[in-house]
């Protein structure tokens, strides 16, 4: 009874929730503001871990703070359950991911009542159940009506160890797989897409709004992804062909400086100019073709990668001068980039002046970086004479730098003489005028790639004709649910296993009846989570993807909790999807994550967790050996919440040991409820309204540690009043003993329950309401009062912020300090400013 007992303590308030459902958001007529606080869903590999411990902790902090504060709250979970690694774990041990996936979110269900979040779980969705995959494909076919699905024909990036197509976005700066850690390598398939390149634009204009409300680094790493640049298509005429081949630049200015031009080896350019030359050229151009498709992405494009390449005899003129320029093909020119092809200006352009130092190409400057851009500044400095700054590099063919500075433009006619930016200027607008080339914008960003040759995920609406054409599955015929696995070769071979189920891929042609094929492939899963947010709002409706009406309500979601690892794909999709439920008038926001909280990792001695490296934290048994609350408390308390968190530096038996003594405190207020609160001792009074009065903002703005420190404070300073003070009966001691309870359940909910039915309440505290704080209590008992003699600071005092004036200048002129500073001279005048300042003038 006595002992603060954490398994009995949960064992006995779980059930209470169960039954109660506090978490519940359904009622129609609440007239409440709303709030919607999401963390990112799980995805059901096993048990929870760590890492969930950490972001079901800090979303819950959120979701329990707004409901305190008089908000209707929506906080759902689901399940993120489609997905490769369930097909691989399922192949391994040669059963169904079906069974392996829906055994683990049992398994992560029971773990995660246990851990106490306050979710709403009548509101639990698995996007692998047909009631949600079913939207997946009306989503699919709204996109494929607008034109924004399409198939084609292209190099994908193949993980040969997964044997499935990646995005981009999966493959890691190391040209790896995100998933297999193999080395991904480009194969050509035939591929859906979805076409966000279309909202390339919106996406990036957009992302202003949010800035100050989502991490500043999610935003550039977003903003980075989708790389847009600015610049100019020049068009080259090519002798021996008809049309023309368009160059993107962002340095027309340098027009006069290009020598060559190359090509990407990959791209069909490269192939038709290369089958126009000699049968030697043809021959090395196809075996350094082989040689570029098996290297990676990132390999291409890094900087200290030696310059290979094929000239191919052929010729392009330069629009600006008429030159005759050799055309290359070389691999630091990509294929899906602008137009596949460069002009070369090795004097101003890194890449380039490696290639033409490697094959003996010339170089030719055209701006002058040392000539001042504006006024007479000298652009040879004092120190660059004296050789204490290095001279700017002025030949780069001699140097192998390239001059990619601010300048002055030479060498290029009527540009001579003008700044990069006025030359930039006047080179697009000549070309404009002579119809040899254009403003022209780029992205980095590509479409992204949607199909997978894998089993365990949405089938693709789409039936295949005899005759090619592509039919979607009419709206009313969904969902096209994903066959049983049973007989199915679900081994990865780069086609879909779905091609293997007979019965199920043969269909009649919806149109003619004549025979036909489903489409084989299944979705990403981050279709799935492009919108989940929506799904939870009518998770059982089976009429439409989302209520409208209900989104009108609740969306967008007004807190958004995840990791970082999430900062590009995830975010980006569901940032680009809600757009396009935008335009097709579903909904009637632009952005779906008002504020978004990125927690760190949880790692162990400075180092990523994983099985291979053996230094798994398991979660249930730091539940089992510390209790919930200690747990999710140590993951308040760590420190900032994005930050990682390193479990050896943390303590939760420190976390525990704090619980157990705010319990105590609990257990050992003797008066009742209803007591009046002015009885009570004033000074613990102020540090608990002290409390009441900061840690809302503190909580807003995710100081989640600091309220924890707040919070031991005020249990510290109530215990000293138990035990040495007033004692137990004192009203002040009840008033911090309820604070501290009504806190905690943001932390802890399990003891916090516990306190507040021994301070002789009804369940549950997590609806109590934040209590405001007393303004008359907040006044600061001293403030420091500056004395100044003849405008120096010779003294400051600790006086009331009640002080009168008579009695502030009486006890400056008191003070020892100021007796000694102003000796014996006159005292001509005193300006008195209670409570803040006292100034003293003197007569030498
Ligand atoms: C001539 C030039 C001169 C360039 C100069 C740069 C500096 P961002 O900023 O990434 O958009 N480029 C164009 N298409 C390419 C492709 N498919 N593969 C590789 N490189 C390509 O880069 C645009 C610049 O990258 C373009 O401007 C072009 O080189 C090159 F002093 O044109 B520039």
């Amino acid at each position: 009874e006595d002992l603060y007992d954490f398994a009995a303590i949960q064992a006995k308030w779980q059930p209470v929730w169960e039954e109660r459902k506090p978490f519940r958001t359904s009622d129609p007529d609440d007239t409440r503001p709303r709030k919607y606080v999401l963390d990112m869903f799980p995805y059901p590999s096993g048990d929870l871990h760590m890492g969930h411990a950490e972001v079901y902790a800090l979303g819950d902090i959120v979701a329990r703070y707004w409901r305190q504060q008089g908000f209707n709250v929506l906080h759902p979970i689901g399940w993120d359950s489609f997905g490769l690694p369930a097909e691989n774990a399922a192949i391994k041990r040669g059963i169904d991911p079906r069974a392996w996936t829906y055994d683990n979110i049992a398994q992560q269900k029971k773990s995660m009542k246990l851990y106490a979040a306050s979710f709403d779980w009548e509101r639990e969705l698995h996007t692998s159940d047909p009631e949600y995959y079913k939207w997946n494909q009306w989503l699919f076919l709204q996109l494929y009506k607008k034109g924004l699905a399409y198939r084609k024909d292209s190099w994908v990036n193949w993980d040969p160890v997964d044997q499935t197509v990646l995005a981009n976005e999966q493959v890691l700066p190391d040209g790896t797989s995100e998933r297999s850690g193999a080395v991904v390598v480009k194969k050509k398939l035939t591929q859906w897409y979805f076409k966000i390149t279309d909202y390339a634009d919106r996406l990036l204009d957009d992302l202003n709004q949010l800035e100050g409300s989502w991490p500043a680094k999610v935003i550039t790493m977003q903003r980075n992804w989708i790389g847009r640049s600015i610049g100019a298509d020049v068009d080259f005429v090519i002798e021996g062909r008809d049309t023309p081949i368009s160059v993107f630049t962002t340095r027309p200015d340098t027009l006069f400086g290009a020598t060559f031009m190359v090509v990407a080896p990959d791209s069909d350019l490269g192939a038709e100019l290369a089958a126009g030359a000699s049968p030697a050229v043809q021959e090395a151009f196809q075996g350094y073709l082989t040689r570029v498709q098996n290297s990676t992405e990132i390999e291409r494009q890094s900087t200290d990668r030696e310059k290979t390449g094929v000239f191919l005899e052929r010729y392009a003129i330069n629009p600006a001068n008429g030159e005759r320029l050799p055309i290359w093909a070389a691999d630091y020119v990509l294929a899906d980039y602008g137009h596949g092809a460069v002009m070369a200006v090795p004097a101003h352009d890194q890449r380039d002046l490696d290639f033409a130092r490697a094959f003996d190409l010339p170089v030719r400057v055209v701006v002058d970086t040392t000539a001042p851009v504006t006024g007479t500044i000298p652009v040879i400095t004092e120190a660059m004479l004296d050789g204490s700054e290095e001279l700017p590099p002025l030949d780069p063919a001699a140097t192998g730098i390239a001059l990619t500075g601010e300048g002055r433009l030479i060498n290029s006619g009527a540009l001579n003489g003008l700044s990069k930016n006025n030359a930039v200027k006047r080179m697009i607008e000549q070309l404009t005028s002579d119809g040899t080339g254009r403003t022209a914008k780029n992205y980095r960003i590509r479409d992204w790639l949607i199909s997978r040759q894998r089993y365990w995920g949405t089938p693709i609406p789409i039936i295949h004709g005899e005759d090619g054409s592509e039919i979607p599955v009419p709206e009313d015929q969904l969902p096209v649910l994903l066959p049983s696995s049973e007989g199915l070769d679900l081994t990865p071979k780069g086609t879909s296993p779905l091609g293997g189920a007979t019965d199920w891929v043969n269909v009649p042609n919806p149109i003619d009846g004549t025979p036909a094929r489903r489409d084989a492939d299944t979705m990403d899963t981050f279709v799935d989570s492009s919108w989940y947010f929506l799904r939870f709002l009518n998770p059982n409706d089976d009429t439409q993807a989302f209520d409208p009406k209900e989104a009108e309500k609740w969306a967008p979601v007004d807190q958004y909790v995840g990791g970082v690892e999430h900062a590009i794909l995830h975010l980006l999709y569901a940032r680009f999807i809600t757009k396009v439920l935008f335009d097709l008038g579903h909904v009637t926001f632009t952005e779906p994550f008002t504020s978004l909280l990125n927690q760190g990792m949880v790692v162990l001695d400075g180092a990523k967790m994983s099985k291979s490296k053996g230094n798994l934290v398991y979660f249930t048994e730091e539940v089992e050996r510390h209790g919930v609350d200690a747990v999710r408390l140590t993951m308040a308390f760590a420190g900032p919440p994005e930050d990682d968190i390193d479990w050896a530096d943390v303590s939760p038996v420190g976390s525990a040991k704090f619980l157990a003594r705010a319990w105590r405190m609990a257990r050992d207020v003797t008066s009742t409820p209803g007591i009046e609160w002015k009885t009570g001792d004033q000074a613990l009074r102020r540090v608990t309204h002290r409390f009441l009065a900061d840690a809302p903002s503190l909580i807003e703005a995710f100081k989640f540690n600091v309220v924890v420190a707040r919070l031991m404070e005020l249990v510290n300073a109530t215990r000293k009043v138990i035990d040495t003070g007033a004692g137990g009966g004192d009203a002040a001691v009840r008033e911090a003993a309820e604070t501290t309870a009504m806190a905690l359940n943001l932390f802890s909910p399990y003891t916090a329950e516990d306190m507040w039915e021994r301070l002789g309440y009804e369940p549950c505290v997590a609806l109590a309401q934040w209590r405001k704080a007393d303004p008359t209590l907040l006044v600061a008992e001293a403030v420091t009062a500056v004395v100044q003699v003849d405008g120096k600071v010779r003294d400051r005092l600790e006086v009331s912020p009640k002080i009168t004036s008579t009695d502030l200048e009486k006890l400056a002129r008191e003070s020892a300090a100021i007796i000694r500073s102003v000796g014996d001279r006159e005292i001509v005048n005193v300006i008195v400013r209670a409570p803040r300042l006292v100034s003293i003038v003197t007569k030498p």
